[in-house]
């Protein structure tokens, strides 16, 4: 009889992590990359979060869109006569945003071409399930992509114009320089006649920002600490929970929400995998997530230096949320 011996069960390491991770927790101060909140958990968190009393940015775009959803699509549709849209949205869809886009282009040409692009083909597969079924005549084609790294679009066909959607705020998790770079290569992958539908969160007043941020129910906070549990899973990491307090800050001087994860003390934090040890200081903080908020004007003026010619914007009431749409001439 032959005896095998069996190693330790090792969680399977994804480098992009591992080598996010021994970065981002080796800067000072130390840092983790907010994309990796969204593993299945951080996922639904993410939707507990959109349904929030204080999360007041998924609702008012949709206020937004639901109003002005028909108006977009016509004037994404029409320059230099009538072009058929097809749409491609950066991410996996953002379920009843998307959907309301997606029926006033039903509305308008019959049926659609629906293009999610997203790293993650458990959330694409999900989103072709939702949209596919929900919106008959919107044939779905998703595709894997990482458009942070590069944008590489198959060419709209003859007599078709694409629209692409990047809305939810999404780009305000990126750096100002950042933003701009993926505006330049989302342009870059378009031709004529094309256009960008961008949602952005607007200023307003700091208490309904933290507020958004820290919401009284904990949802933000067990959606900032599951980042721990992610480590502690994936990288065989130690973290203890309790001994981390989540924390919003709003950075008037660059004009953003941050969140960060606060060590209650001075501990030490071993992630088996990575071989790492990590000595965190009482008050020492992990900065997980900005999340930048836009001066009126300023999506507009971000889609102009981009190349894109400003064809539309549109807000609620209150000024709380915009959408733009940017063209390409
Ligand atoms: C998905 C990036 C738009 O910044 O508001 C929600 C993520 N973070 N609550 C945002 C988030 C904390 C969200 N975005």
């Amino acid at each position: 009889m032959t005896t095998i011996a069996v190693p330790a069960a090792r969680p399977q390491v994804d480098e992009r992590i591992a080598s996010a991770v021994r970065d981002g927790l080796a800067s000072r101060p130390r840092r983790l990359p907010p994309w990796l909140f969204y593993d299945h958990a951080g996922s639904e968190l993410f939707e507990q979060i959109t349904e929030l009393p204080e999360y007041y940015l998924t609702r008012t775009e949709r206020g937004v869109l639901a109003a002005h959803a028909d108006a977009m699509i016509a004037l994404a549709a029409q320059s230099e006569g009538d072009g058929r849209l097809r749409i491609t949205e950066l991410g996996a869809g953002s379920a009843e945003k998307t959907r309301l886009l997606l029926a006033a282009a039903m509305r308008r040409q019959g049926t659609v071409l629906y293009e999610p692009l997203d790293v993650s083909p458990s959330a694409l597969a999900a989103a072709r399930e939702r949209i596919g079924l929900e919106i008959p005549g919107v044939t779905v084609v998703p595709r894997v992509m990482d458009y942070t790294q590069r944008l590489d679009l198959e060419p709209a066909g003859v007599g078709e114009r694409r629209l692409v959607l990047y809305i939810g705020s999404s780009i305000g998790n990126f750096e100002p320089h950042e933003a701009m770079r993926l505006l330049r290569q989302v342009r870059a992958g378009l031709k004529a006649g094309d256009g960008l539908l961008l949602g952005v969160d607007l200023v307003k007043d700091e208490a309904l920002l933290l507020a958004a941020y820290d919401d009284a129910a904990g949802v933000t906070a067990a959606f900032n600490g599951n980042l721990l549990i992610r480590l502690n899973r994936e990288l065989a990491g130690n973290f203890d929970l309790e001994a981390f307090a989540h924390r919003a800050v709003w950075n008037a001087a660059q004009s953003r929400i941050e969140m960060h994860l606060e060590s209650r003390g001075a501990q030490r934090v071993r992630l088996e995998a990575l071989e790492l040890e990590i000595d965190f200081a009482a008050g020492e903080t992990v900065h997980t997530e900005n999340s930048y908020k836009y001066f009126a004007g300023q999506a507009e003026a971000m889609l102009a230096e981009a190349g894109f010619t400003s064809a539309g914007s549109w807000t609620d009431a209150r000024g709380w949320f915009a959408v733009c749409l940017g063209r390409m001439e």
